[in-house]
């Protein structure tokens, strides 16, 4: 019998008011996993009101920042006691390596520890005014319940994001993650509850996004919201969230330059490359999407993205020597391969790839492609393709090179690879992206910011900045004059 899991509201698993659930498939076998609860207006409005009561109750709102902090350190001693079984759950949902969950699971106590520590640093400042019978300070606090709505591509992490700095802050949070990938973050809830989090902190609402993810933005008692996925959809979100006054982080798509110059390890470079496009087969919101190569090197970079493309080991994402997965749905592969046709369609010509390879399994595969012949006009080279295809161009100039990089709607991240120190800075100065890697591309920390710039998002996640996103700030004049002031 398939196993069936239930929304977490209150520190407890709760089944669906409308009673119905869906089936969430295995993408590289198309097997059944286990079916969910379907998510709608009742729901949410059970899990917000659950939220908001933790947010005013003493057992949340009592505890000191230094006990928060210690709470988010005891979760994140219990996700690395479990991140084997996590990362095995998130790379059977999502079709992602087995290797490469293993990896991020790794890192995802460390966003834990980081924010943990930052929960008793969040201070305000006494400022000085123009009278000096005036104190006058700030304090930050916190909002009170978020909306955190995240994507497929990497559940836990991008939840993580959202969920470490917002409780940190003293915040309650009401997730709905994606309705392809439900299991880990239902897992996480109940780590959250055995770390000891009192009920209500963090609860999950399950279901698709038109039902699920709409009533929990239309609720009016969300002081915020956090969002991650497409840019259509952010941008929906984004004009609800402003009607109602209320902030919202949103980290969208990316369309991400990586550039080679002339002067480049181009070995080194095209490793890069090839990590920056077919990581994750390309559903990563940084992927390097883009290639830029010098016209001097844009041969031997064609022949050895191209070469190694060829030879990557496409099949099941649980086994050690696949290097290559399936893409995580089947609207994902649709989506993909019609780019690719359309990419043709427009006078690009197909490298490697281009097609559903044979792999002896019926799930959602899809070769690493590389498009050359393309320019900065065409769709294929304009649009988030979410799939692992390169579309890798020739130029000439330094300031030829920039104008194209930055001629896109998106500024989520930017590769460079050149051994010019004076260029690489400068570079990084004049690309209009949140993240510029240089001879390094796909890094991350949480203690580093990022920003998607233009079209790719609204507000800083990871590092101190992103504290300030679930914070408000309170301005206190208190009269230290025996008369009145
Ligand atoms: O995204 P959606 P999808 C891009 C990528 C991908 C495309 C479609 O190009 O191919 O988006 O993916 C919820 N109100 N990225 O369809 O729809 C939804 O249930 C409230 C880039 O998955 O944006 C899910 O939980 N919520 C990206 C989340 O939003 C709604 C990662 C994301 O889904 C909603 C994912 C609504 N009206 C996709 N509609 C990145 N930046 O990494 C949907 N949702």
């Amino acid at each position: 019998m398939t196993e069936r899991v239930d929304h977490f509201i209150g520190g407890a698993p709760s089944g669906p008011a409308n009673g119905e659930y869906f089936v969430s498939t295995n993408p590289a076998t198309l097997e059944t996993l286990y079916e969910v609860a379907r998510g709608g207006e009742e729901d949410v409005r059970r899990a917000v009101a659950a939220a908001k009561r933790a947010f005013e109750s003493p057992a949340w709102a009592g505890l000191t920042p230094t006990k928060r902090g210690h709470l988010l350190r005891r979760l994140a001693d219990l996700v690395g006691e479990h991140a084997d079984e996590l990362a095995r759950l998130e790379s059977l949902d999502n079709g992602k390596l087995l290797r490469e969950m293993r990896g991020q699971l790794a890192t995802l106590p460390e966003y834990l520890y980081y924010y943990g520590g930052l929960a008793d640093k969040v201070q305000g400042a006494q400022v000085p005014t123009m009278n000096p019978a005036i104190l006058n300070y700030t304090q930050r606090e916190p909002l009170g319940v978020v909306g955190a709505i995240t994507p497929w591509n990497s559940p836990l992490t991008l939840t993580t994001s959202k969920l470490a700095p917002a409780l940190a802050a003293g915040n309650t949070v009401v997730i709905k993650p994606s309705e392809h990938t439900s299991r880990t973050v239902l897992r996480f809830a109940e780590l959250v509850a055995e770390a000891g989090f009192p009920d209500g902190v963090v609860n999950v609402v399950t279901g698709y996004g038109g039902e699920a993810g709409a009533a929990l933005v239309a609720h009016p008692d969300l002081a915020k919201i956090s969002f991650t996925g497409s840019t259509a959809t952010g941008s929906r979100i984004a004009q609800q969230a402003a009607a109602r006054f209320i902030g919202c982080t949103l980290e969208l798509g990316g369309k991400s330059p990586n550039i080679v110059f002339a002067d480049a390890n181009v070995q080194n470079a095209a490793m890069g490359v090839i990590a920056g496009i077919f990581a994750a087969a390309g559903q990563t919101c940084i992927a390097g999407s883009r290639v830029f190569a010098h016209r001097s090197v844009y041969d031997e970079l064609v022949e050895l993205v191209s070469r190694r493309a060829e030879s990557i080991v496409i099949g099941d994402p649980m086994h050690d020597s696949t290097e290559l997965g399936p893409l995580a749905f089947g609207d994902q592969l649709e989506k993909v391969e019609s780019y690719v046709h359309l990419g043709v369609d427009e006078g690009a010509r197909v490298r490697s790839g281009g097609a559903r390879p044979d792999v002896g399994l019926p799930g959602y595969y899809f070769s690493p492609t590389v498009l050359t012949d393309v320019n900065n006009d065409m769709r294929v080279v304009r649009e988030e393709i979410f799939g692992p295809v390169a579309a890798i161009m020739p130029f000439d100039t330094e300031d030829e090179v920039v104008a194209l990089a930055n001629d896109t709607d998106y500024g989520l991240a930017a590769g460079v690879w050149t051994q010019n120190l004076a260029r690489a800075h400068r570079m990084a100065r004049r690309l209009e992206a949140g993240t510029v890697w240089i001879n390094t591309y796909r890094a991350m920390s949480p203690m580093s910011p990022r920003q998607g710039f233009k079209s790719s998002g609204v507000g800083i996640e990871h590092g101190l900045e992103s504290m300030h996103e679930y914070t408000r700030l309170k301005s206190v004049w208190v009269n230290t004059d025996e008369g009145a002031v």
